[in-house]
């Protein structure tokens, strides 16, 4: 049986990553038996970070693209029905997700102070009082360095708000009537997408680009959609 390692639930998501939560999400699409291991320190994993699959003997697949490639590798197409274009747009989609709307879920919970002082107690508690708050402050940094060093860091909230407020509306727009980016059944693209979104939404101190989404009638009826389908 496959063993998905991920860190852990909590603020009501399958896990407090969301590309953990993309790896359950397309582990249960997949309809393979699996089972998962929480973790709080992703540094044994080959990439170093979480989601990892550990197969049966002992292989270890990280990075959740590789455990959707794994799973297709099985013999699940999880873009069934789409065509070559539909494809290619779902490829694009993800992309938005993962490689922008990721970092302002990051920018929100890291370098926001109200959010910061829960996800510091949430994330690591576990570790020893006397290393916690060197530990802690020196992720903080290293994480402020990097969205420092894409940019994002280095906009005021309300250009943040704006530089994410045109990924909001293709969701939407691609969703239209329907329940899930391409028809009424999930895709790769909704473990990805619902993943992120629902990451947004679960901010623990509102944000306001969390109020932004959790305003939206149909991006939070998405997110809720997706944590029920694939959940
Ligand atoms: N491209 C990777 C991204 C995984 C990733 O960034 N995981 C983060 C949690 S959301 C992580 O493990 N961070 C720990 C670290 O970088 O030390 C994937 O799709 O799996």
């Amino acid at each position: 049986m496959i063993t998905l390692y991920t860190f852990a639930s909590g603020f009501g998501e399958f896990s407090y990553s969301p590309f953990c939560t993309k790896a359950g999400y397309l582990l249960k699409m997949s309809g393979t038996p699996w089972e998962r291991k929480d973790l709080h320190d992703p540094r044994k994993m080959p990439h170093g970070k979480l989601p990892a699959i550990a197969l049966d003997d002992g292989t270890i697949v990280p990075d959740s693209d590789n455990i959707r490639a794994h799973l297709e590798g099985l013999g699940h197409d999880f873009d069934a029905g789409l065509t070559s274009r539909d494809r290619g747009i779902s490829r694009a989609f993800i992309r938005m997700a993962e490689e922008h709307m990721y970092w302002h879920q990051v920018h929100d919970r890291w370098g926001d102070e109200a959010n910061w002082a829960i996800i510091r107690k949430e994330y690591f508690d576990f570790l020893p009082a006397l290393i916690r708050g060197f530990v802690t402050s020196k992720l903080r940094k290293d994480l402020i360095k990097t969205m420092h060093g894409l940019g994002l860091g280095r906009l005021t909230g309300p250009e943040r708000l704006e530089r994410i407020e045109p990924d909001l509306q293709a969701i939407a727009a691609q969703l239209g009537e329907q329940d899930f980016l391409f028809g009424d059944t999930p895709t790769a693209a909704d473990a990805s997408v619902g993943a992120i979104l629902g990451g947004i939404i679960g901010a623990p101190a509102p944000t306001p680009l969390s109020q932004r989404v959790a305003d939206d009638r149909v991006l939070s009826a998405y997110i809720a959609r997706c944590r029920e389908a694939m959940g």
